[in-house]
């Protein structure tokens, strides 16, 4: 695709919003940021119905301490899941257990639905054939899309999600935003999100 083909920017509700974030060589600091833990349930307000389920982590300031001082609001990057065996979608790739893709996640209070905590929540671009509760999940997150707005309606808050998974996708399919260990020819170093748990000491 030629740079004259590539769009540069959509119009959503929300306004003019641009398709990329960040310089084509990769992320910059204070990105990208680690995060992870287990997958465990949510509000629970069918998520999965409107077609964006979100994998909800705990948020824990003692193993993440910046997760206090970011800014609420849409963030993107990788996250790699230790399916087990059993999961239908269970495929890693050789030297490890874990499985990459691409994601977008929102952390806050959730404006539309004036939560009263601050969560984090991970829309994993990927179908998957059954759900992953307990899952081991990491996170790399690797820029800031925007940040949290409150809607007049469901149908606003889910075209600006569905804008955010093309923005997430295509600023992710750039050499310098791809994973290296993908081996698709990316070049950020990302092996933290595919390492092995480190053998736990046999005394
Ligand atoms: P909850 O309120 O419990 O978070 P959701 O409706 O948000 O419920 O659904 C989230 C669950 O759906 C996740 O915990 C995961 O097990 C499953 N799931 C299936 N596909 C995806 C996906 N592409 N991204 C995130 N979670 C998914
Ligand atoms: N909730 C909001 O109230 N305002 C937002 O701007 C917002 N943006 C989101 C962006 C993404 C990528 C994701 C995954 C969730 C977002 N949410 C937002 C949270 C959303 O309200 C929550 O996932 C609901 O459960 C969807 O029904
Ligand atoms: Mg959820």
């Amino acid at each position: 695709m030629s740079k004259e083909e590539i769009p540069t920017g959509t119009t959503t509700a929300s306004g003019l919003r641009p398709l990329l974030i960040g310089p084509s060589s990769g992320p910059e600091p204070p990105y990208p940021y680690r995060m992870s833990g287990p997958v465990i349930s949510g509000f629970g307000r069918g998520s999965k119905e409107l077609g964006i389920p979100t994998a909800n982590l705990p948020v824990d300031n003692s193993l993440t301490p910046w997760i206090s001082s970011i800014p609420s609001g849409v963030y993107f990057g990788w996250a790699s899941l230790l399916l087990p065996p059993s999961h239908p979608n269970y495929s890693p790739a050789s030297n490890t257990s874990w499985s990459m893709f691409p994601m977008v996640m929102s952390i806050g209070y959730n404006p539309f639905y004036k939560n009263d905590t601050r969560s984090a929540e991970v829309h994993v671009l990927h179908e998957f054939q059954a759900d992953f509760y307990g899952t081991d999940m990491r996170l790399l997150i690797m820029g800031y899309i925007r940040d949290e707005k409150d809607y007049k309606g469901l149908d606003d808050l889910v075209e600006d999600i569905t804008f955010d998974c093309r923005v997430a996708r295509q600023s992710l399919s750039r050499p310098g935003w791809r994973v290296k260990e993908l081996g698709d020819g990316g070049q950020f170093e990302g092996g933290w999100l595919v390492e092995q748990e480190e053998e736990k000491a046999s005394l």
